[in-house]
């Protein structure tokens, strides 16, 4: 088994990690990290717990420590990451002199040599590490994984990207309340509303995706040649995020086809049969009135993209258009953080 901490433990998103990793086969968690408020109280002590499922018994009186690589048992490993960016920005660094650091935090994701990786669509960007520990002189590594809605819209994106050519794309979000960290009461608040604007967003998925599906040129990505304009929101749901998506290519594509190229994906996680990769990443349901967050979120465990709604658009040539969902607490962050160590842990460890 591979000695796993926690950092942001009592959070959102680091509840998802432990929710995850409480039965993985590979992984164990041995070191929970939160605030300086949080440390030296047993886990139990320190957080109210949002997961539908039962606190995990394993973990209940693990003792928090600070955020501190001085404070993460040597024989920690990978570090999963849940930091708020800016401070996952000072901190990250710091553990990765150590440790492999799996991050879910937006801070690094688009810096040089750090690779932003989602093992189905680039996990050839992997090799940027020779070079990142050799310019930082680290001994480990971080590895990042995207925002929630780049994953699961570029996982619908790459299929399409690989047999098609695509010339542009409009998409708009409906996001679920648990990707701002609402919970519990304060979540209320958006009941009878919609928040027409989440701060960062937009600019995040329109670079990330270009990133993810673009190239390697040595340790340089070159991007992906199309452009993409979102449009994110945020909705009264409170897991699973929605996309409308609009995709305009270069020549008309038969629908079918598109239905079943995307249907047909697989990546690396399916060959290697990795313990967090769903059997098919892409689901494409026929029916009208799917995707939706309840129904459709948990598919593979939160870590598949459904997608419906799949039709050509009248209102444009060589055009068409579909709605997703995925779970964004999953496949979207922690389950995404997982399936890259999981990838890592399988090639480079
Ligand atoms: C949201 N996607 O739903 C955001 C949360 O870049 O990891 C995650 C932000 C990120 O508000």
């Amino acid at each position: 088994m591979v000695k796993v901490g926690v950092l942001g433990a009592t959070g959102m998103v680091g509840q998802r990690f432990i929710q995850l990793l409480a039965d993985h086969p590979d992984f164990e968690i041995a070191a929970l990290a939160a605030s300086s408020r949080s440390a030296g109280k047993k886990y139990e002590d320190a957080t109210t717990w949002y997961m539908n499922d039962e606190m995990p018994e394993s973990v209940r009186d693990i003792k928090v420590i600070e955020t501190d690589p001085a404070h993460m048992d040597k024989d920690v490993e990978i570090v999963f990451s849940s930091l708020p960016a800016d401070f996952a920005a000072k901190v990250e660094p710091e553990y990765a002199k150590d440790f492999v650091v799996a991050s879910n935090a937006s801070a690094m994701r688009m810096k040089k040599d750090i690779p932003l990786v989602i093992p189905e669509v680039n996990p050839q960007f992997l090799d940027m590490i020779e070079a990142q520990q050799k310019n930082n002189n680290w001994d480990g590594f971080i590895v990042t994984n995207p925002n929630c809605s780049t994953i699961a819209l570029t996982l619908t994106l790459k299929p399409i990207y690989d047999n098609f050519n695509i010339n542009r794309i409009y998409v708009s979000t409906m996001q679920a309340v648990s990707g701002a960290g609402y919970n519990g009461v304060p979540s209320m608040a958006i009941l009878d509303n919609l928040v027409p604007y989440i701060g960062g967003e937009e600019e995040k998925m329109e670079s990330e995706t270009l990133h993810l599906l673009g190239s390697l040129d040595g340790d340089e990505v070159v991007p992906a040649n199309f452009s993409l304009s979102a449009s994110c929101h945020r909705v009264p749901v409170i897991d699973g995020h929605t996309e409308a998506v609009f995709v305009e290519l270069d020549e008309e594509a038969d629908i079918d086809k598109i239905k079943k190229t995307m249907a047909d994906f697989r990546g690396l996680p399916q060959e290697l049969g990795l313990h967090s990769a769903p059997e098919q990443p892409v689901i494409v349901k026929e029916e009208d009135d799917r995707p939706q967050p309840r129904m459709d979120r948990m598919a593979y465990g939160g870590m598949a993209a459904t997608v419906g709604r799949l039709r050509k658009d009248q209102a444009f040539d060589n055009s068409f258009k579909y709605v997703l969902v995925g779970h964004n607490t999953i496949r979207g962050a922690a389950g995404a953080s997982i399936l890259n160590a999981e990838l890592i842990n399988k090639q480079i460890l």
